[in-house]
């Protein structure tokens, strides 16, 4: 399958006869829905920025690579610590009044250990040093696409011992190939007890061993019932594949960029809180 694909979607090498060929000898329904799916994203995604900086073009190469990068130390204490107060007050409005400031949006429901508050600069003006920073954005474009777009703004808190939520397995957000990144700032220290993201790096890239759930994700993404993955399946494709898993443990400021394409997880806490600023980069659909 992941050949043909890789032949599909090189459509100007193999010519219209042998694709139509190809598609209905090889590939399922859902197969060939996926493939439509990554042929149109391709046609309408710009090539990567070109960048100048030499150090921009060190970290894309590894995100290339790895499909997640850290930076540490990305921005002051004093800017995080400032930021995190302000946050905890937004937080507490919310819970007592069901309400946050005009111009931004929540997600609040007292069964689930996550809450956020989502385009926050309109409420927290600050947080703008980071959700509009352009040195980001030249490391996602120079990486990626010229034409992906930011959204979300958020602030995500985590809170609540020993609760699990949605995110808590295995996951893929998106097919490969389709660029969903996401940048989570640290608003404090997260330690293997309070909530550490975690990741499988290189596994953001194509390859037969996932293609069957990504045909899955564009056929059902509706029913939210894709690109799951069980505690024994990650146990054998660590074995075959030898990919290591990152917890992405770290101090407040720290930075981590990740292509939500490869597989991760959130984790369930153990004790203390997680904050953390995110913002999420996609072509748009218009
Ligand atoms: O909260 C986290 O650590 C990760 C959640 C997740 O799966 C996501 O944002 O795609
Ligand atoms: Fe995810």
């Amino acid at each position: 399958m992941h050949t043909i694909i890789n032949k599909i979607i090189n459509l100007k090498e193999i010519g219209f006869n042998e694709f139509i060929r190809l598609v209905y000898k090889k590939l399922t329904p859902n197969q060939i829905q996926l493939l439509i799916y990554k042929f149109n994203y391709k046609m309408r995604c710009k090539p990567p920025l070109k960048s100048k900086n030499k150090k921009i073009n060190e970290i894309s190469v590894k995100l290339k690579e790895d499909g997640i990068f850290i930076i540490r130390n990305y921005l002051p204490k004093n800017f995080v610590n400032k930021v995190k107060k302000k946050v905890i007050d937004e937080f507490s409005k919310l819970e007592k009044t069901g309400k946050v400031k005009p111009g931004c949006k929540f997600y609040y429901d007292k069964n689930d250990p996550v809450s956020r508050i989502i385009n926050l600069h309109n409420a927290i003006p600050e947080t703008k040093d980071f959700f509009f920073d352009s040195y980001l954005e030249e490391i996602i474009k120079t990486t990626y696409s010229e034409s992906l777009k930011k959204h979300q703004f958020m602030v995500d808190r985590r809170k609540g011992i020993a609760k699990s939520t949605a995110t808590d397995c295995w996951h893929f957000d998106e097919p490969s190939s389709i660029f969903k990144l996401k940048t989570f700032l640290l608003l404090n220290d997260v330690t293997e007890k309070n909530g550490p993201f975690k990741y499988l790096p290189r596994t953001h890239k194509n390859g037969p061993w996932r293609s069957k759930k990504e045909a899955e994700q564009v056929a059902y993404a509706e029913d939210l019932d894709y690109g799951h993955y069980t505690p024994v399946h990650i146990k054998s494709l660590k074995r075959k594949f030898n990919f290591k898993e990152m917890v992405c443990t770290g101090k407040a400021g720290d930075l981590i960029i990740f292509n939500a394409s490869g597989i991760h997880s959130s984790s369930i806490l153990e004790s203390g809180e997680r904050f953390i600023l995110a913002t999420y980069y996609e072509l748009s659909n218009n």
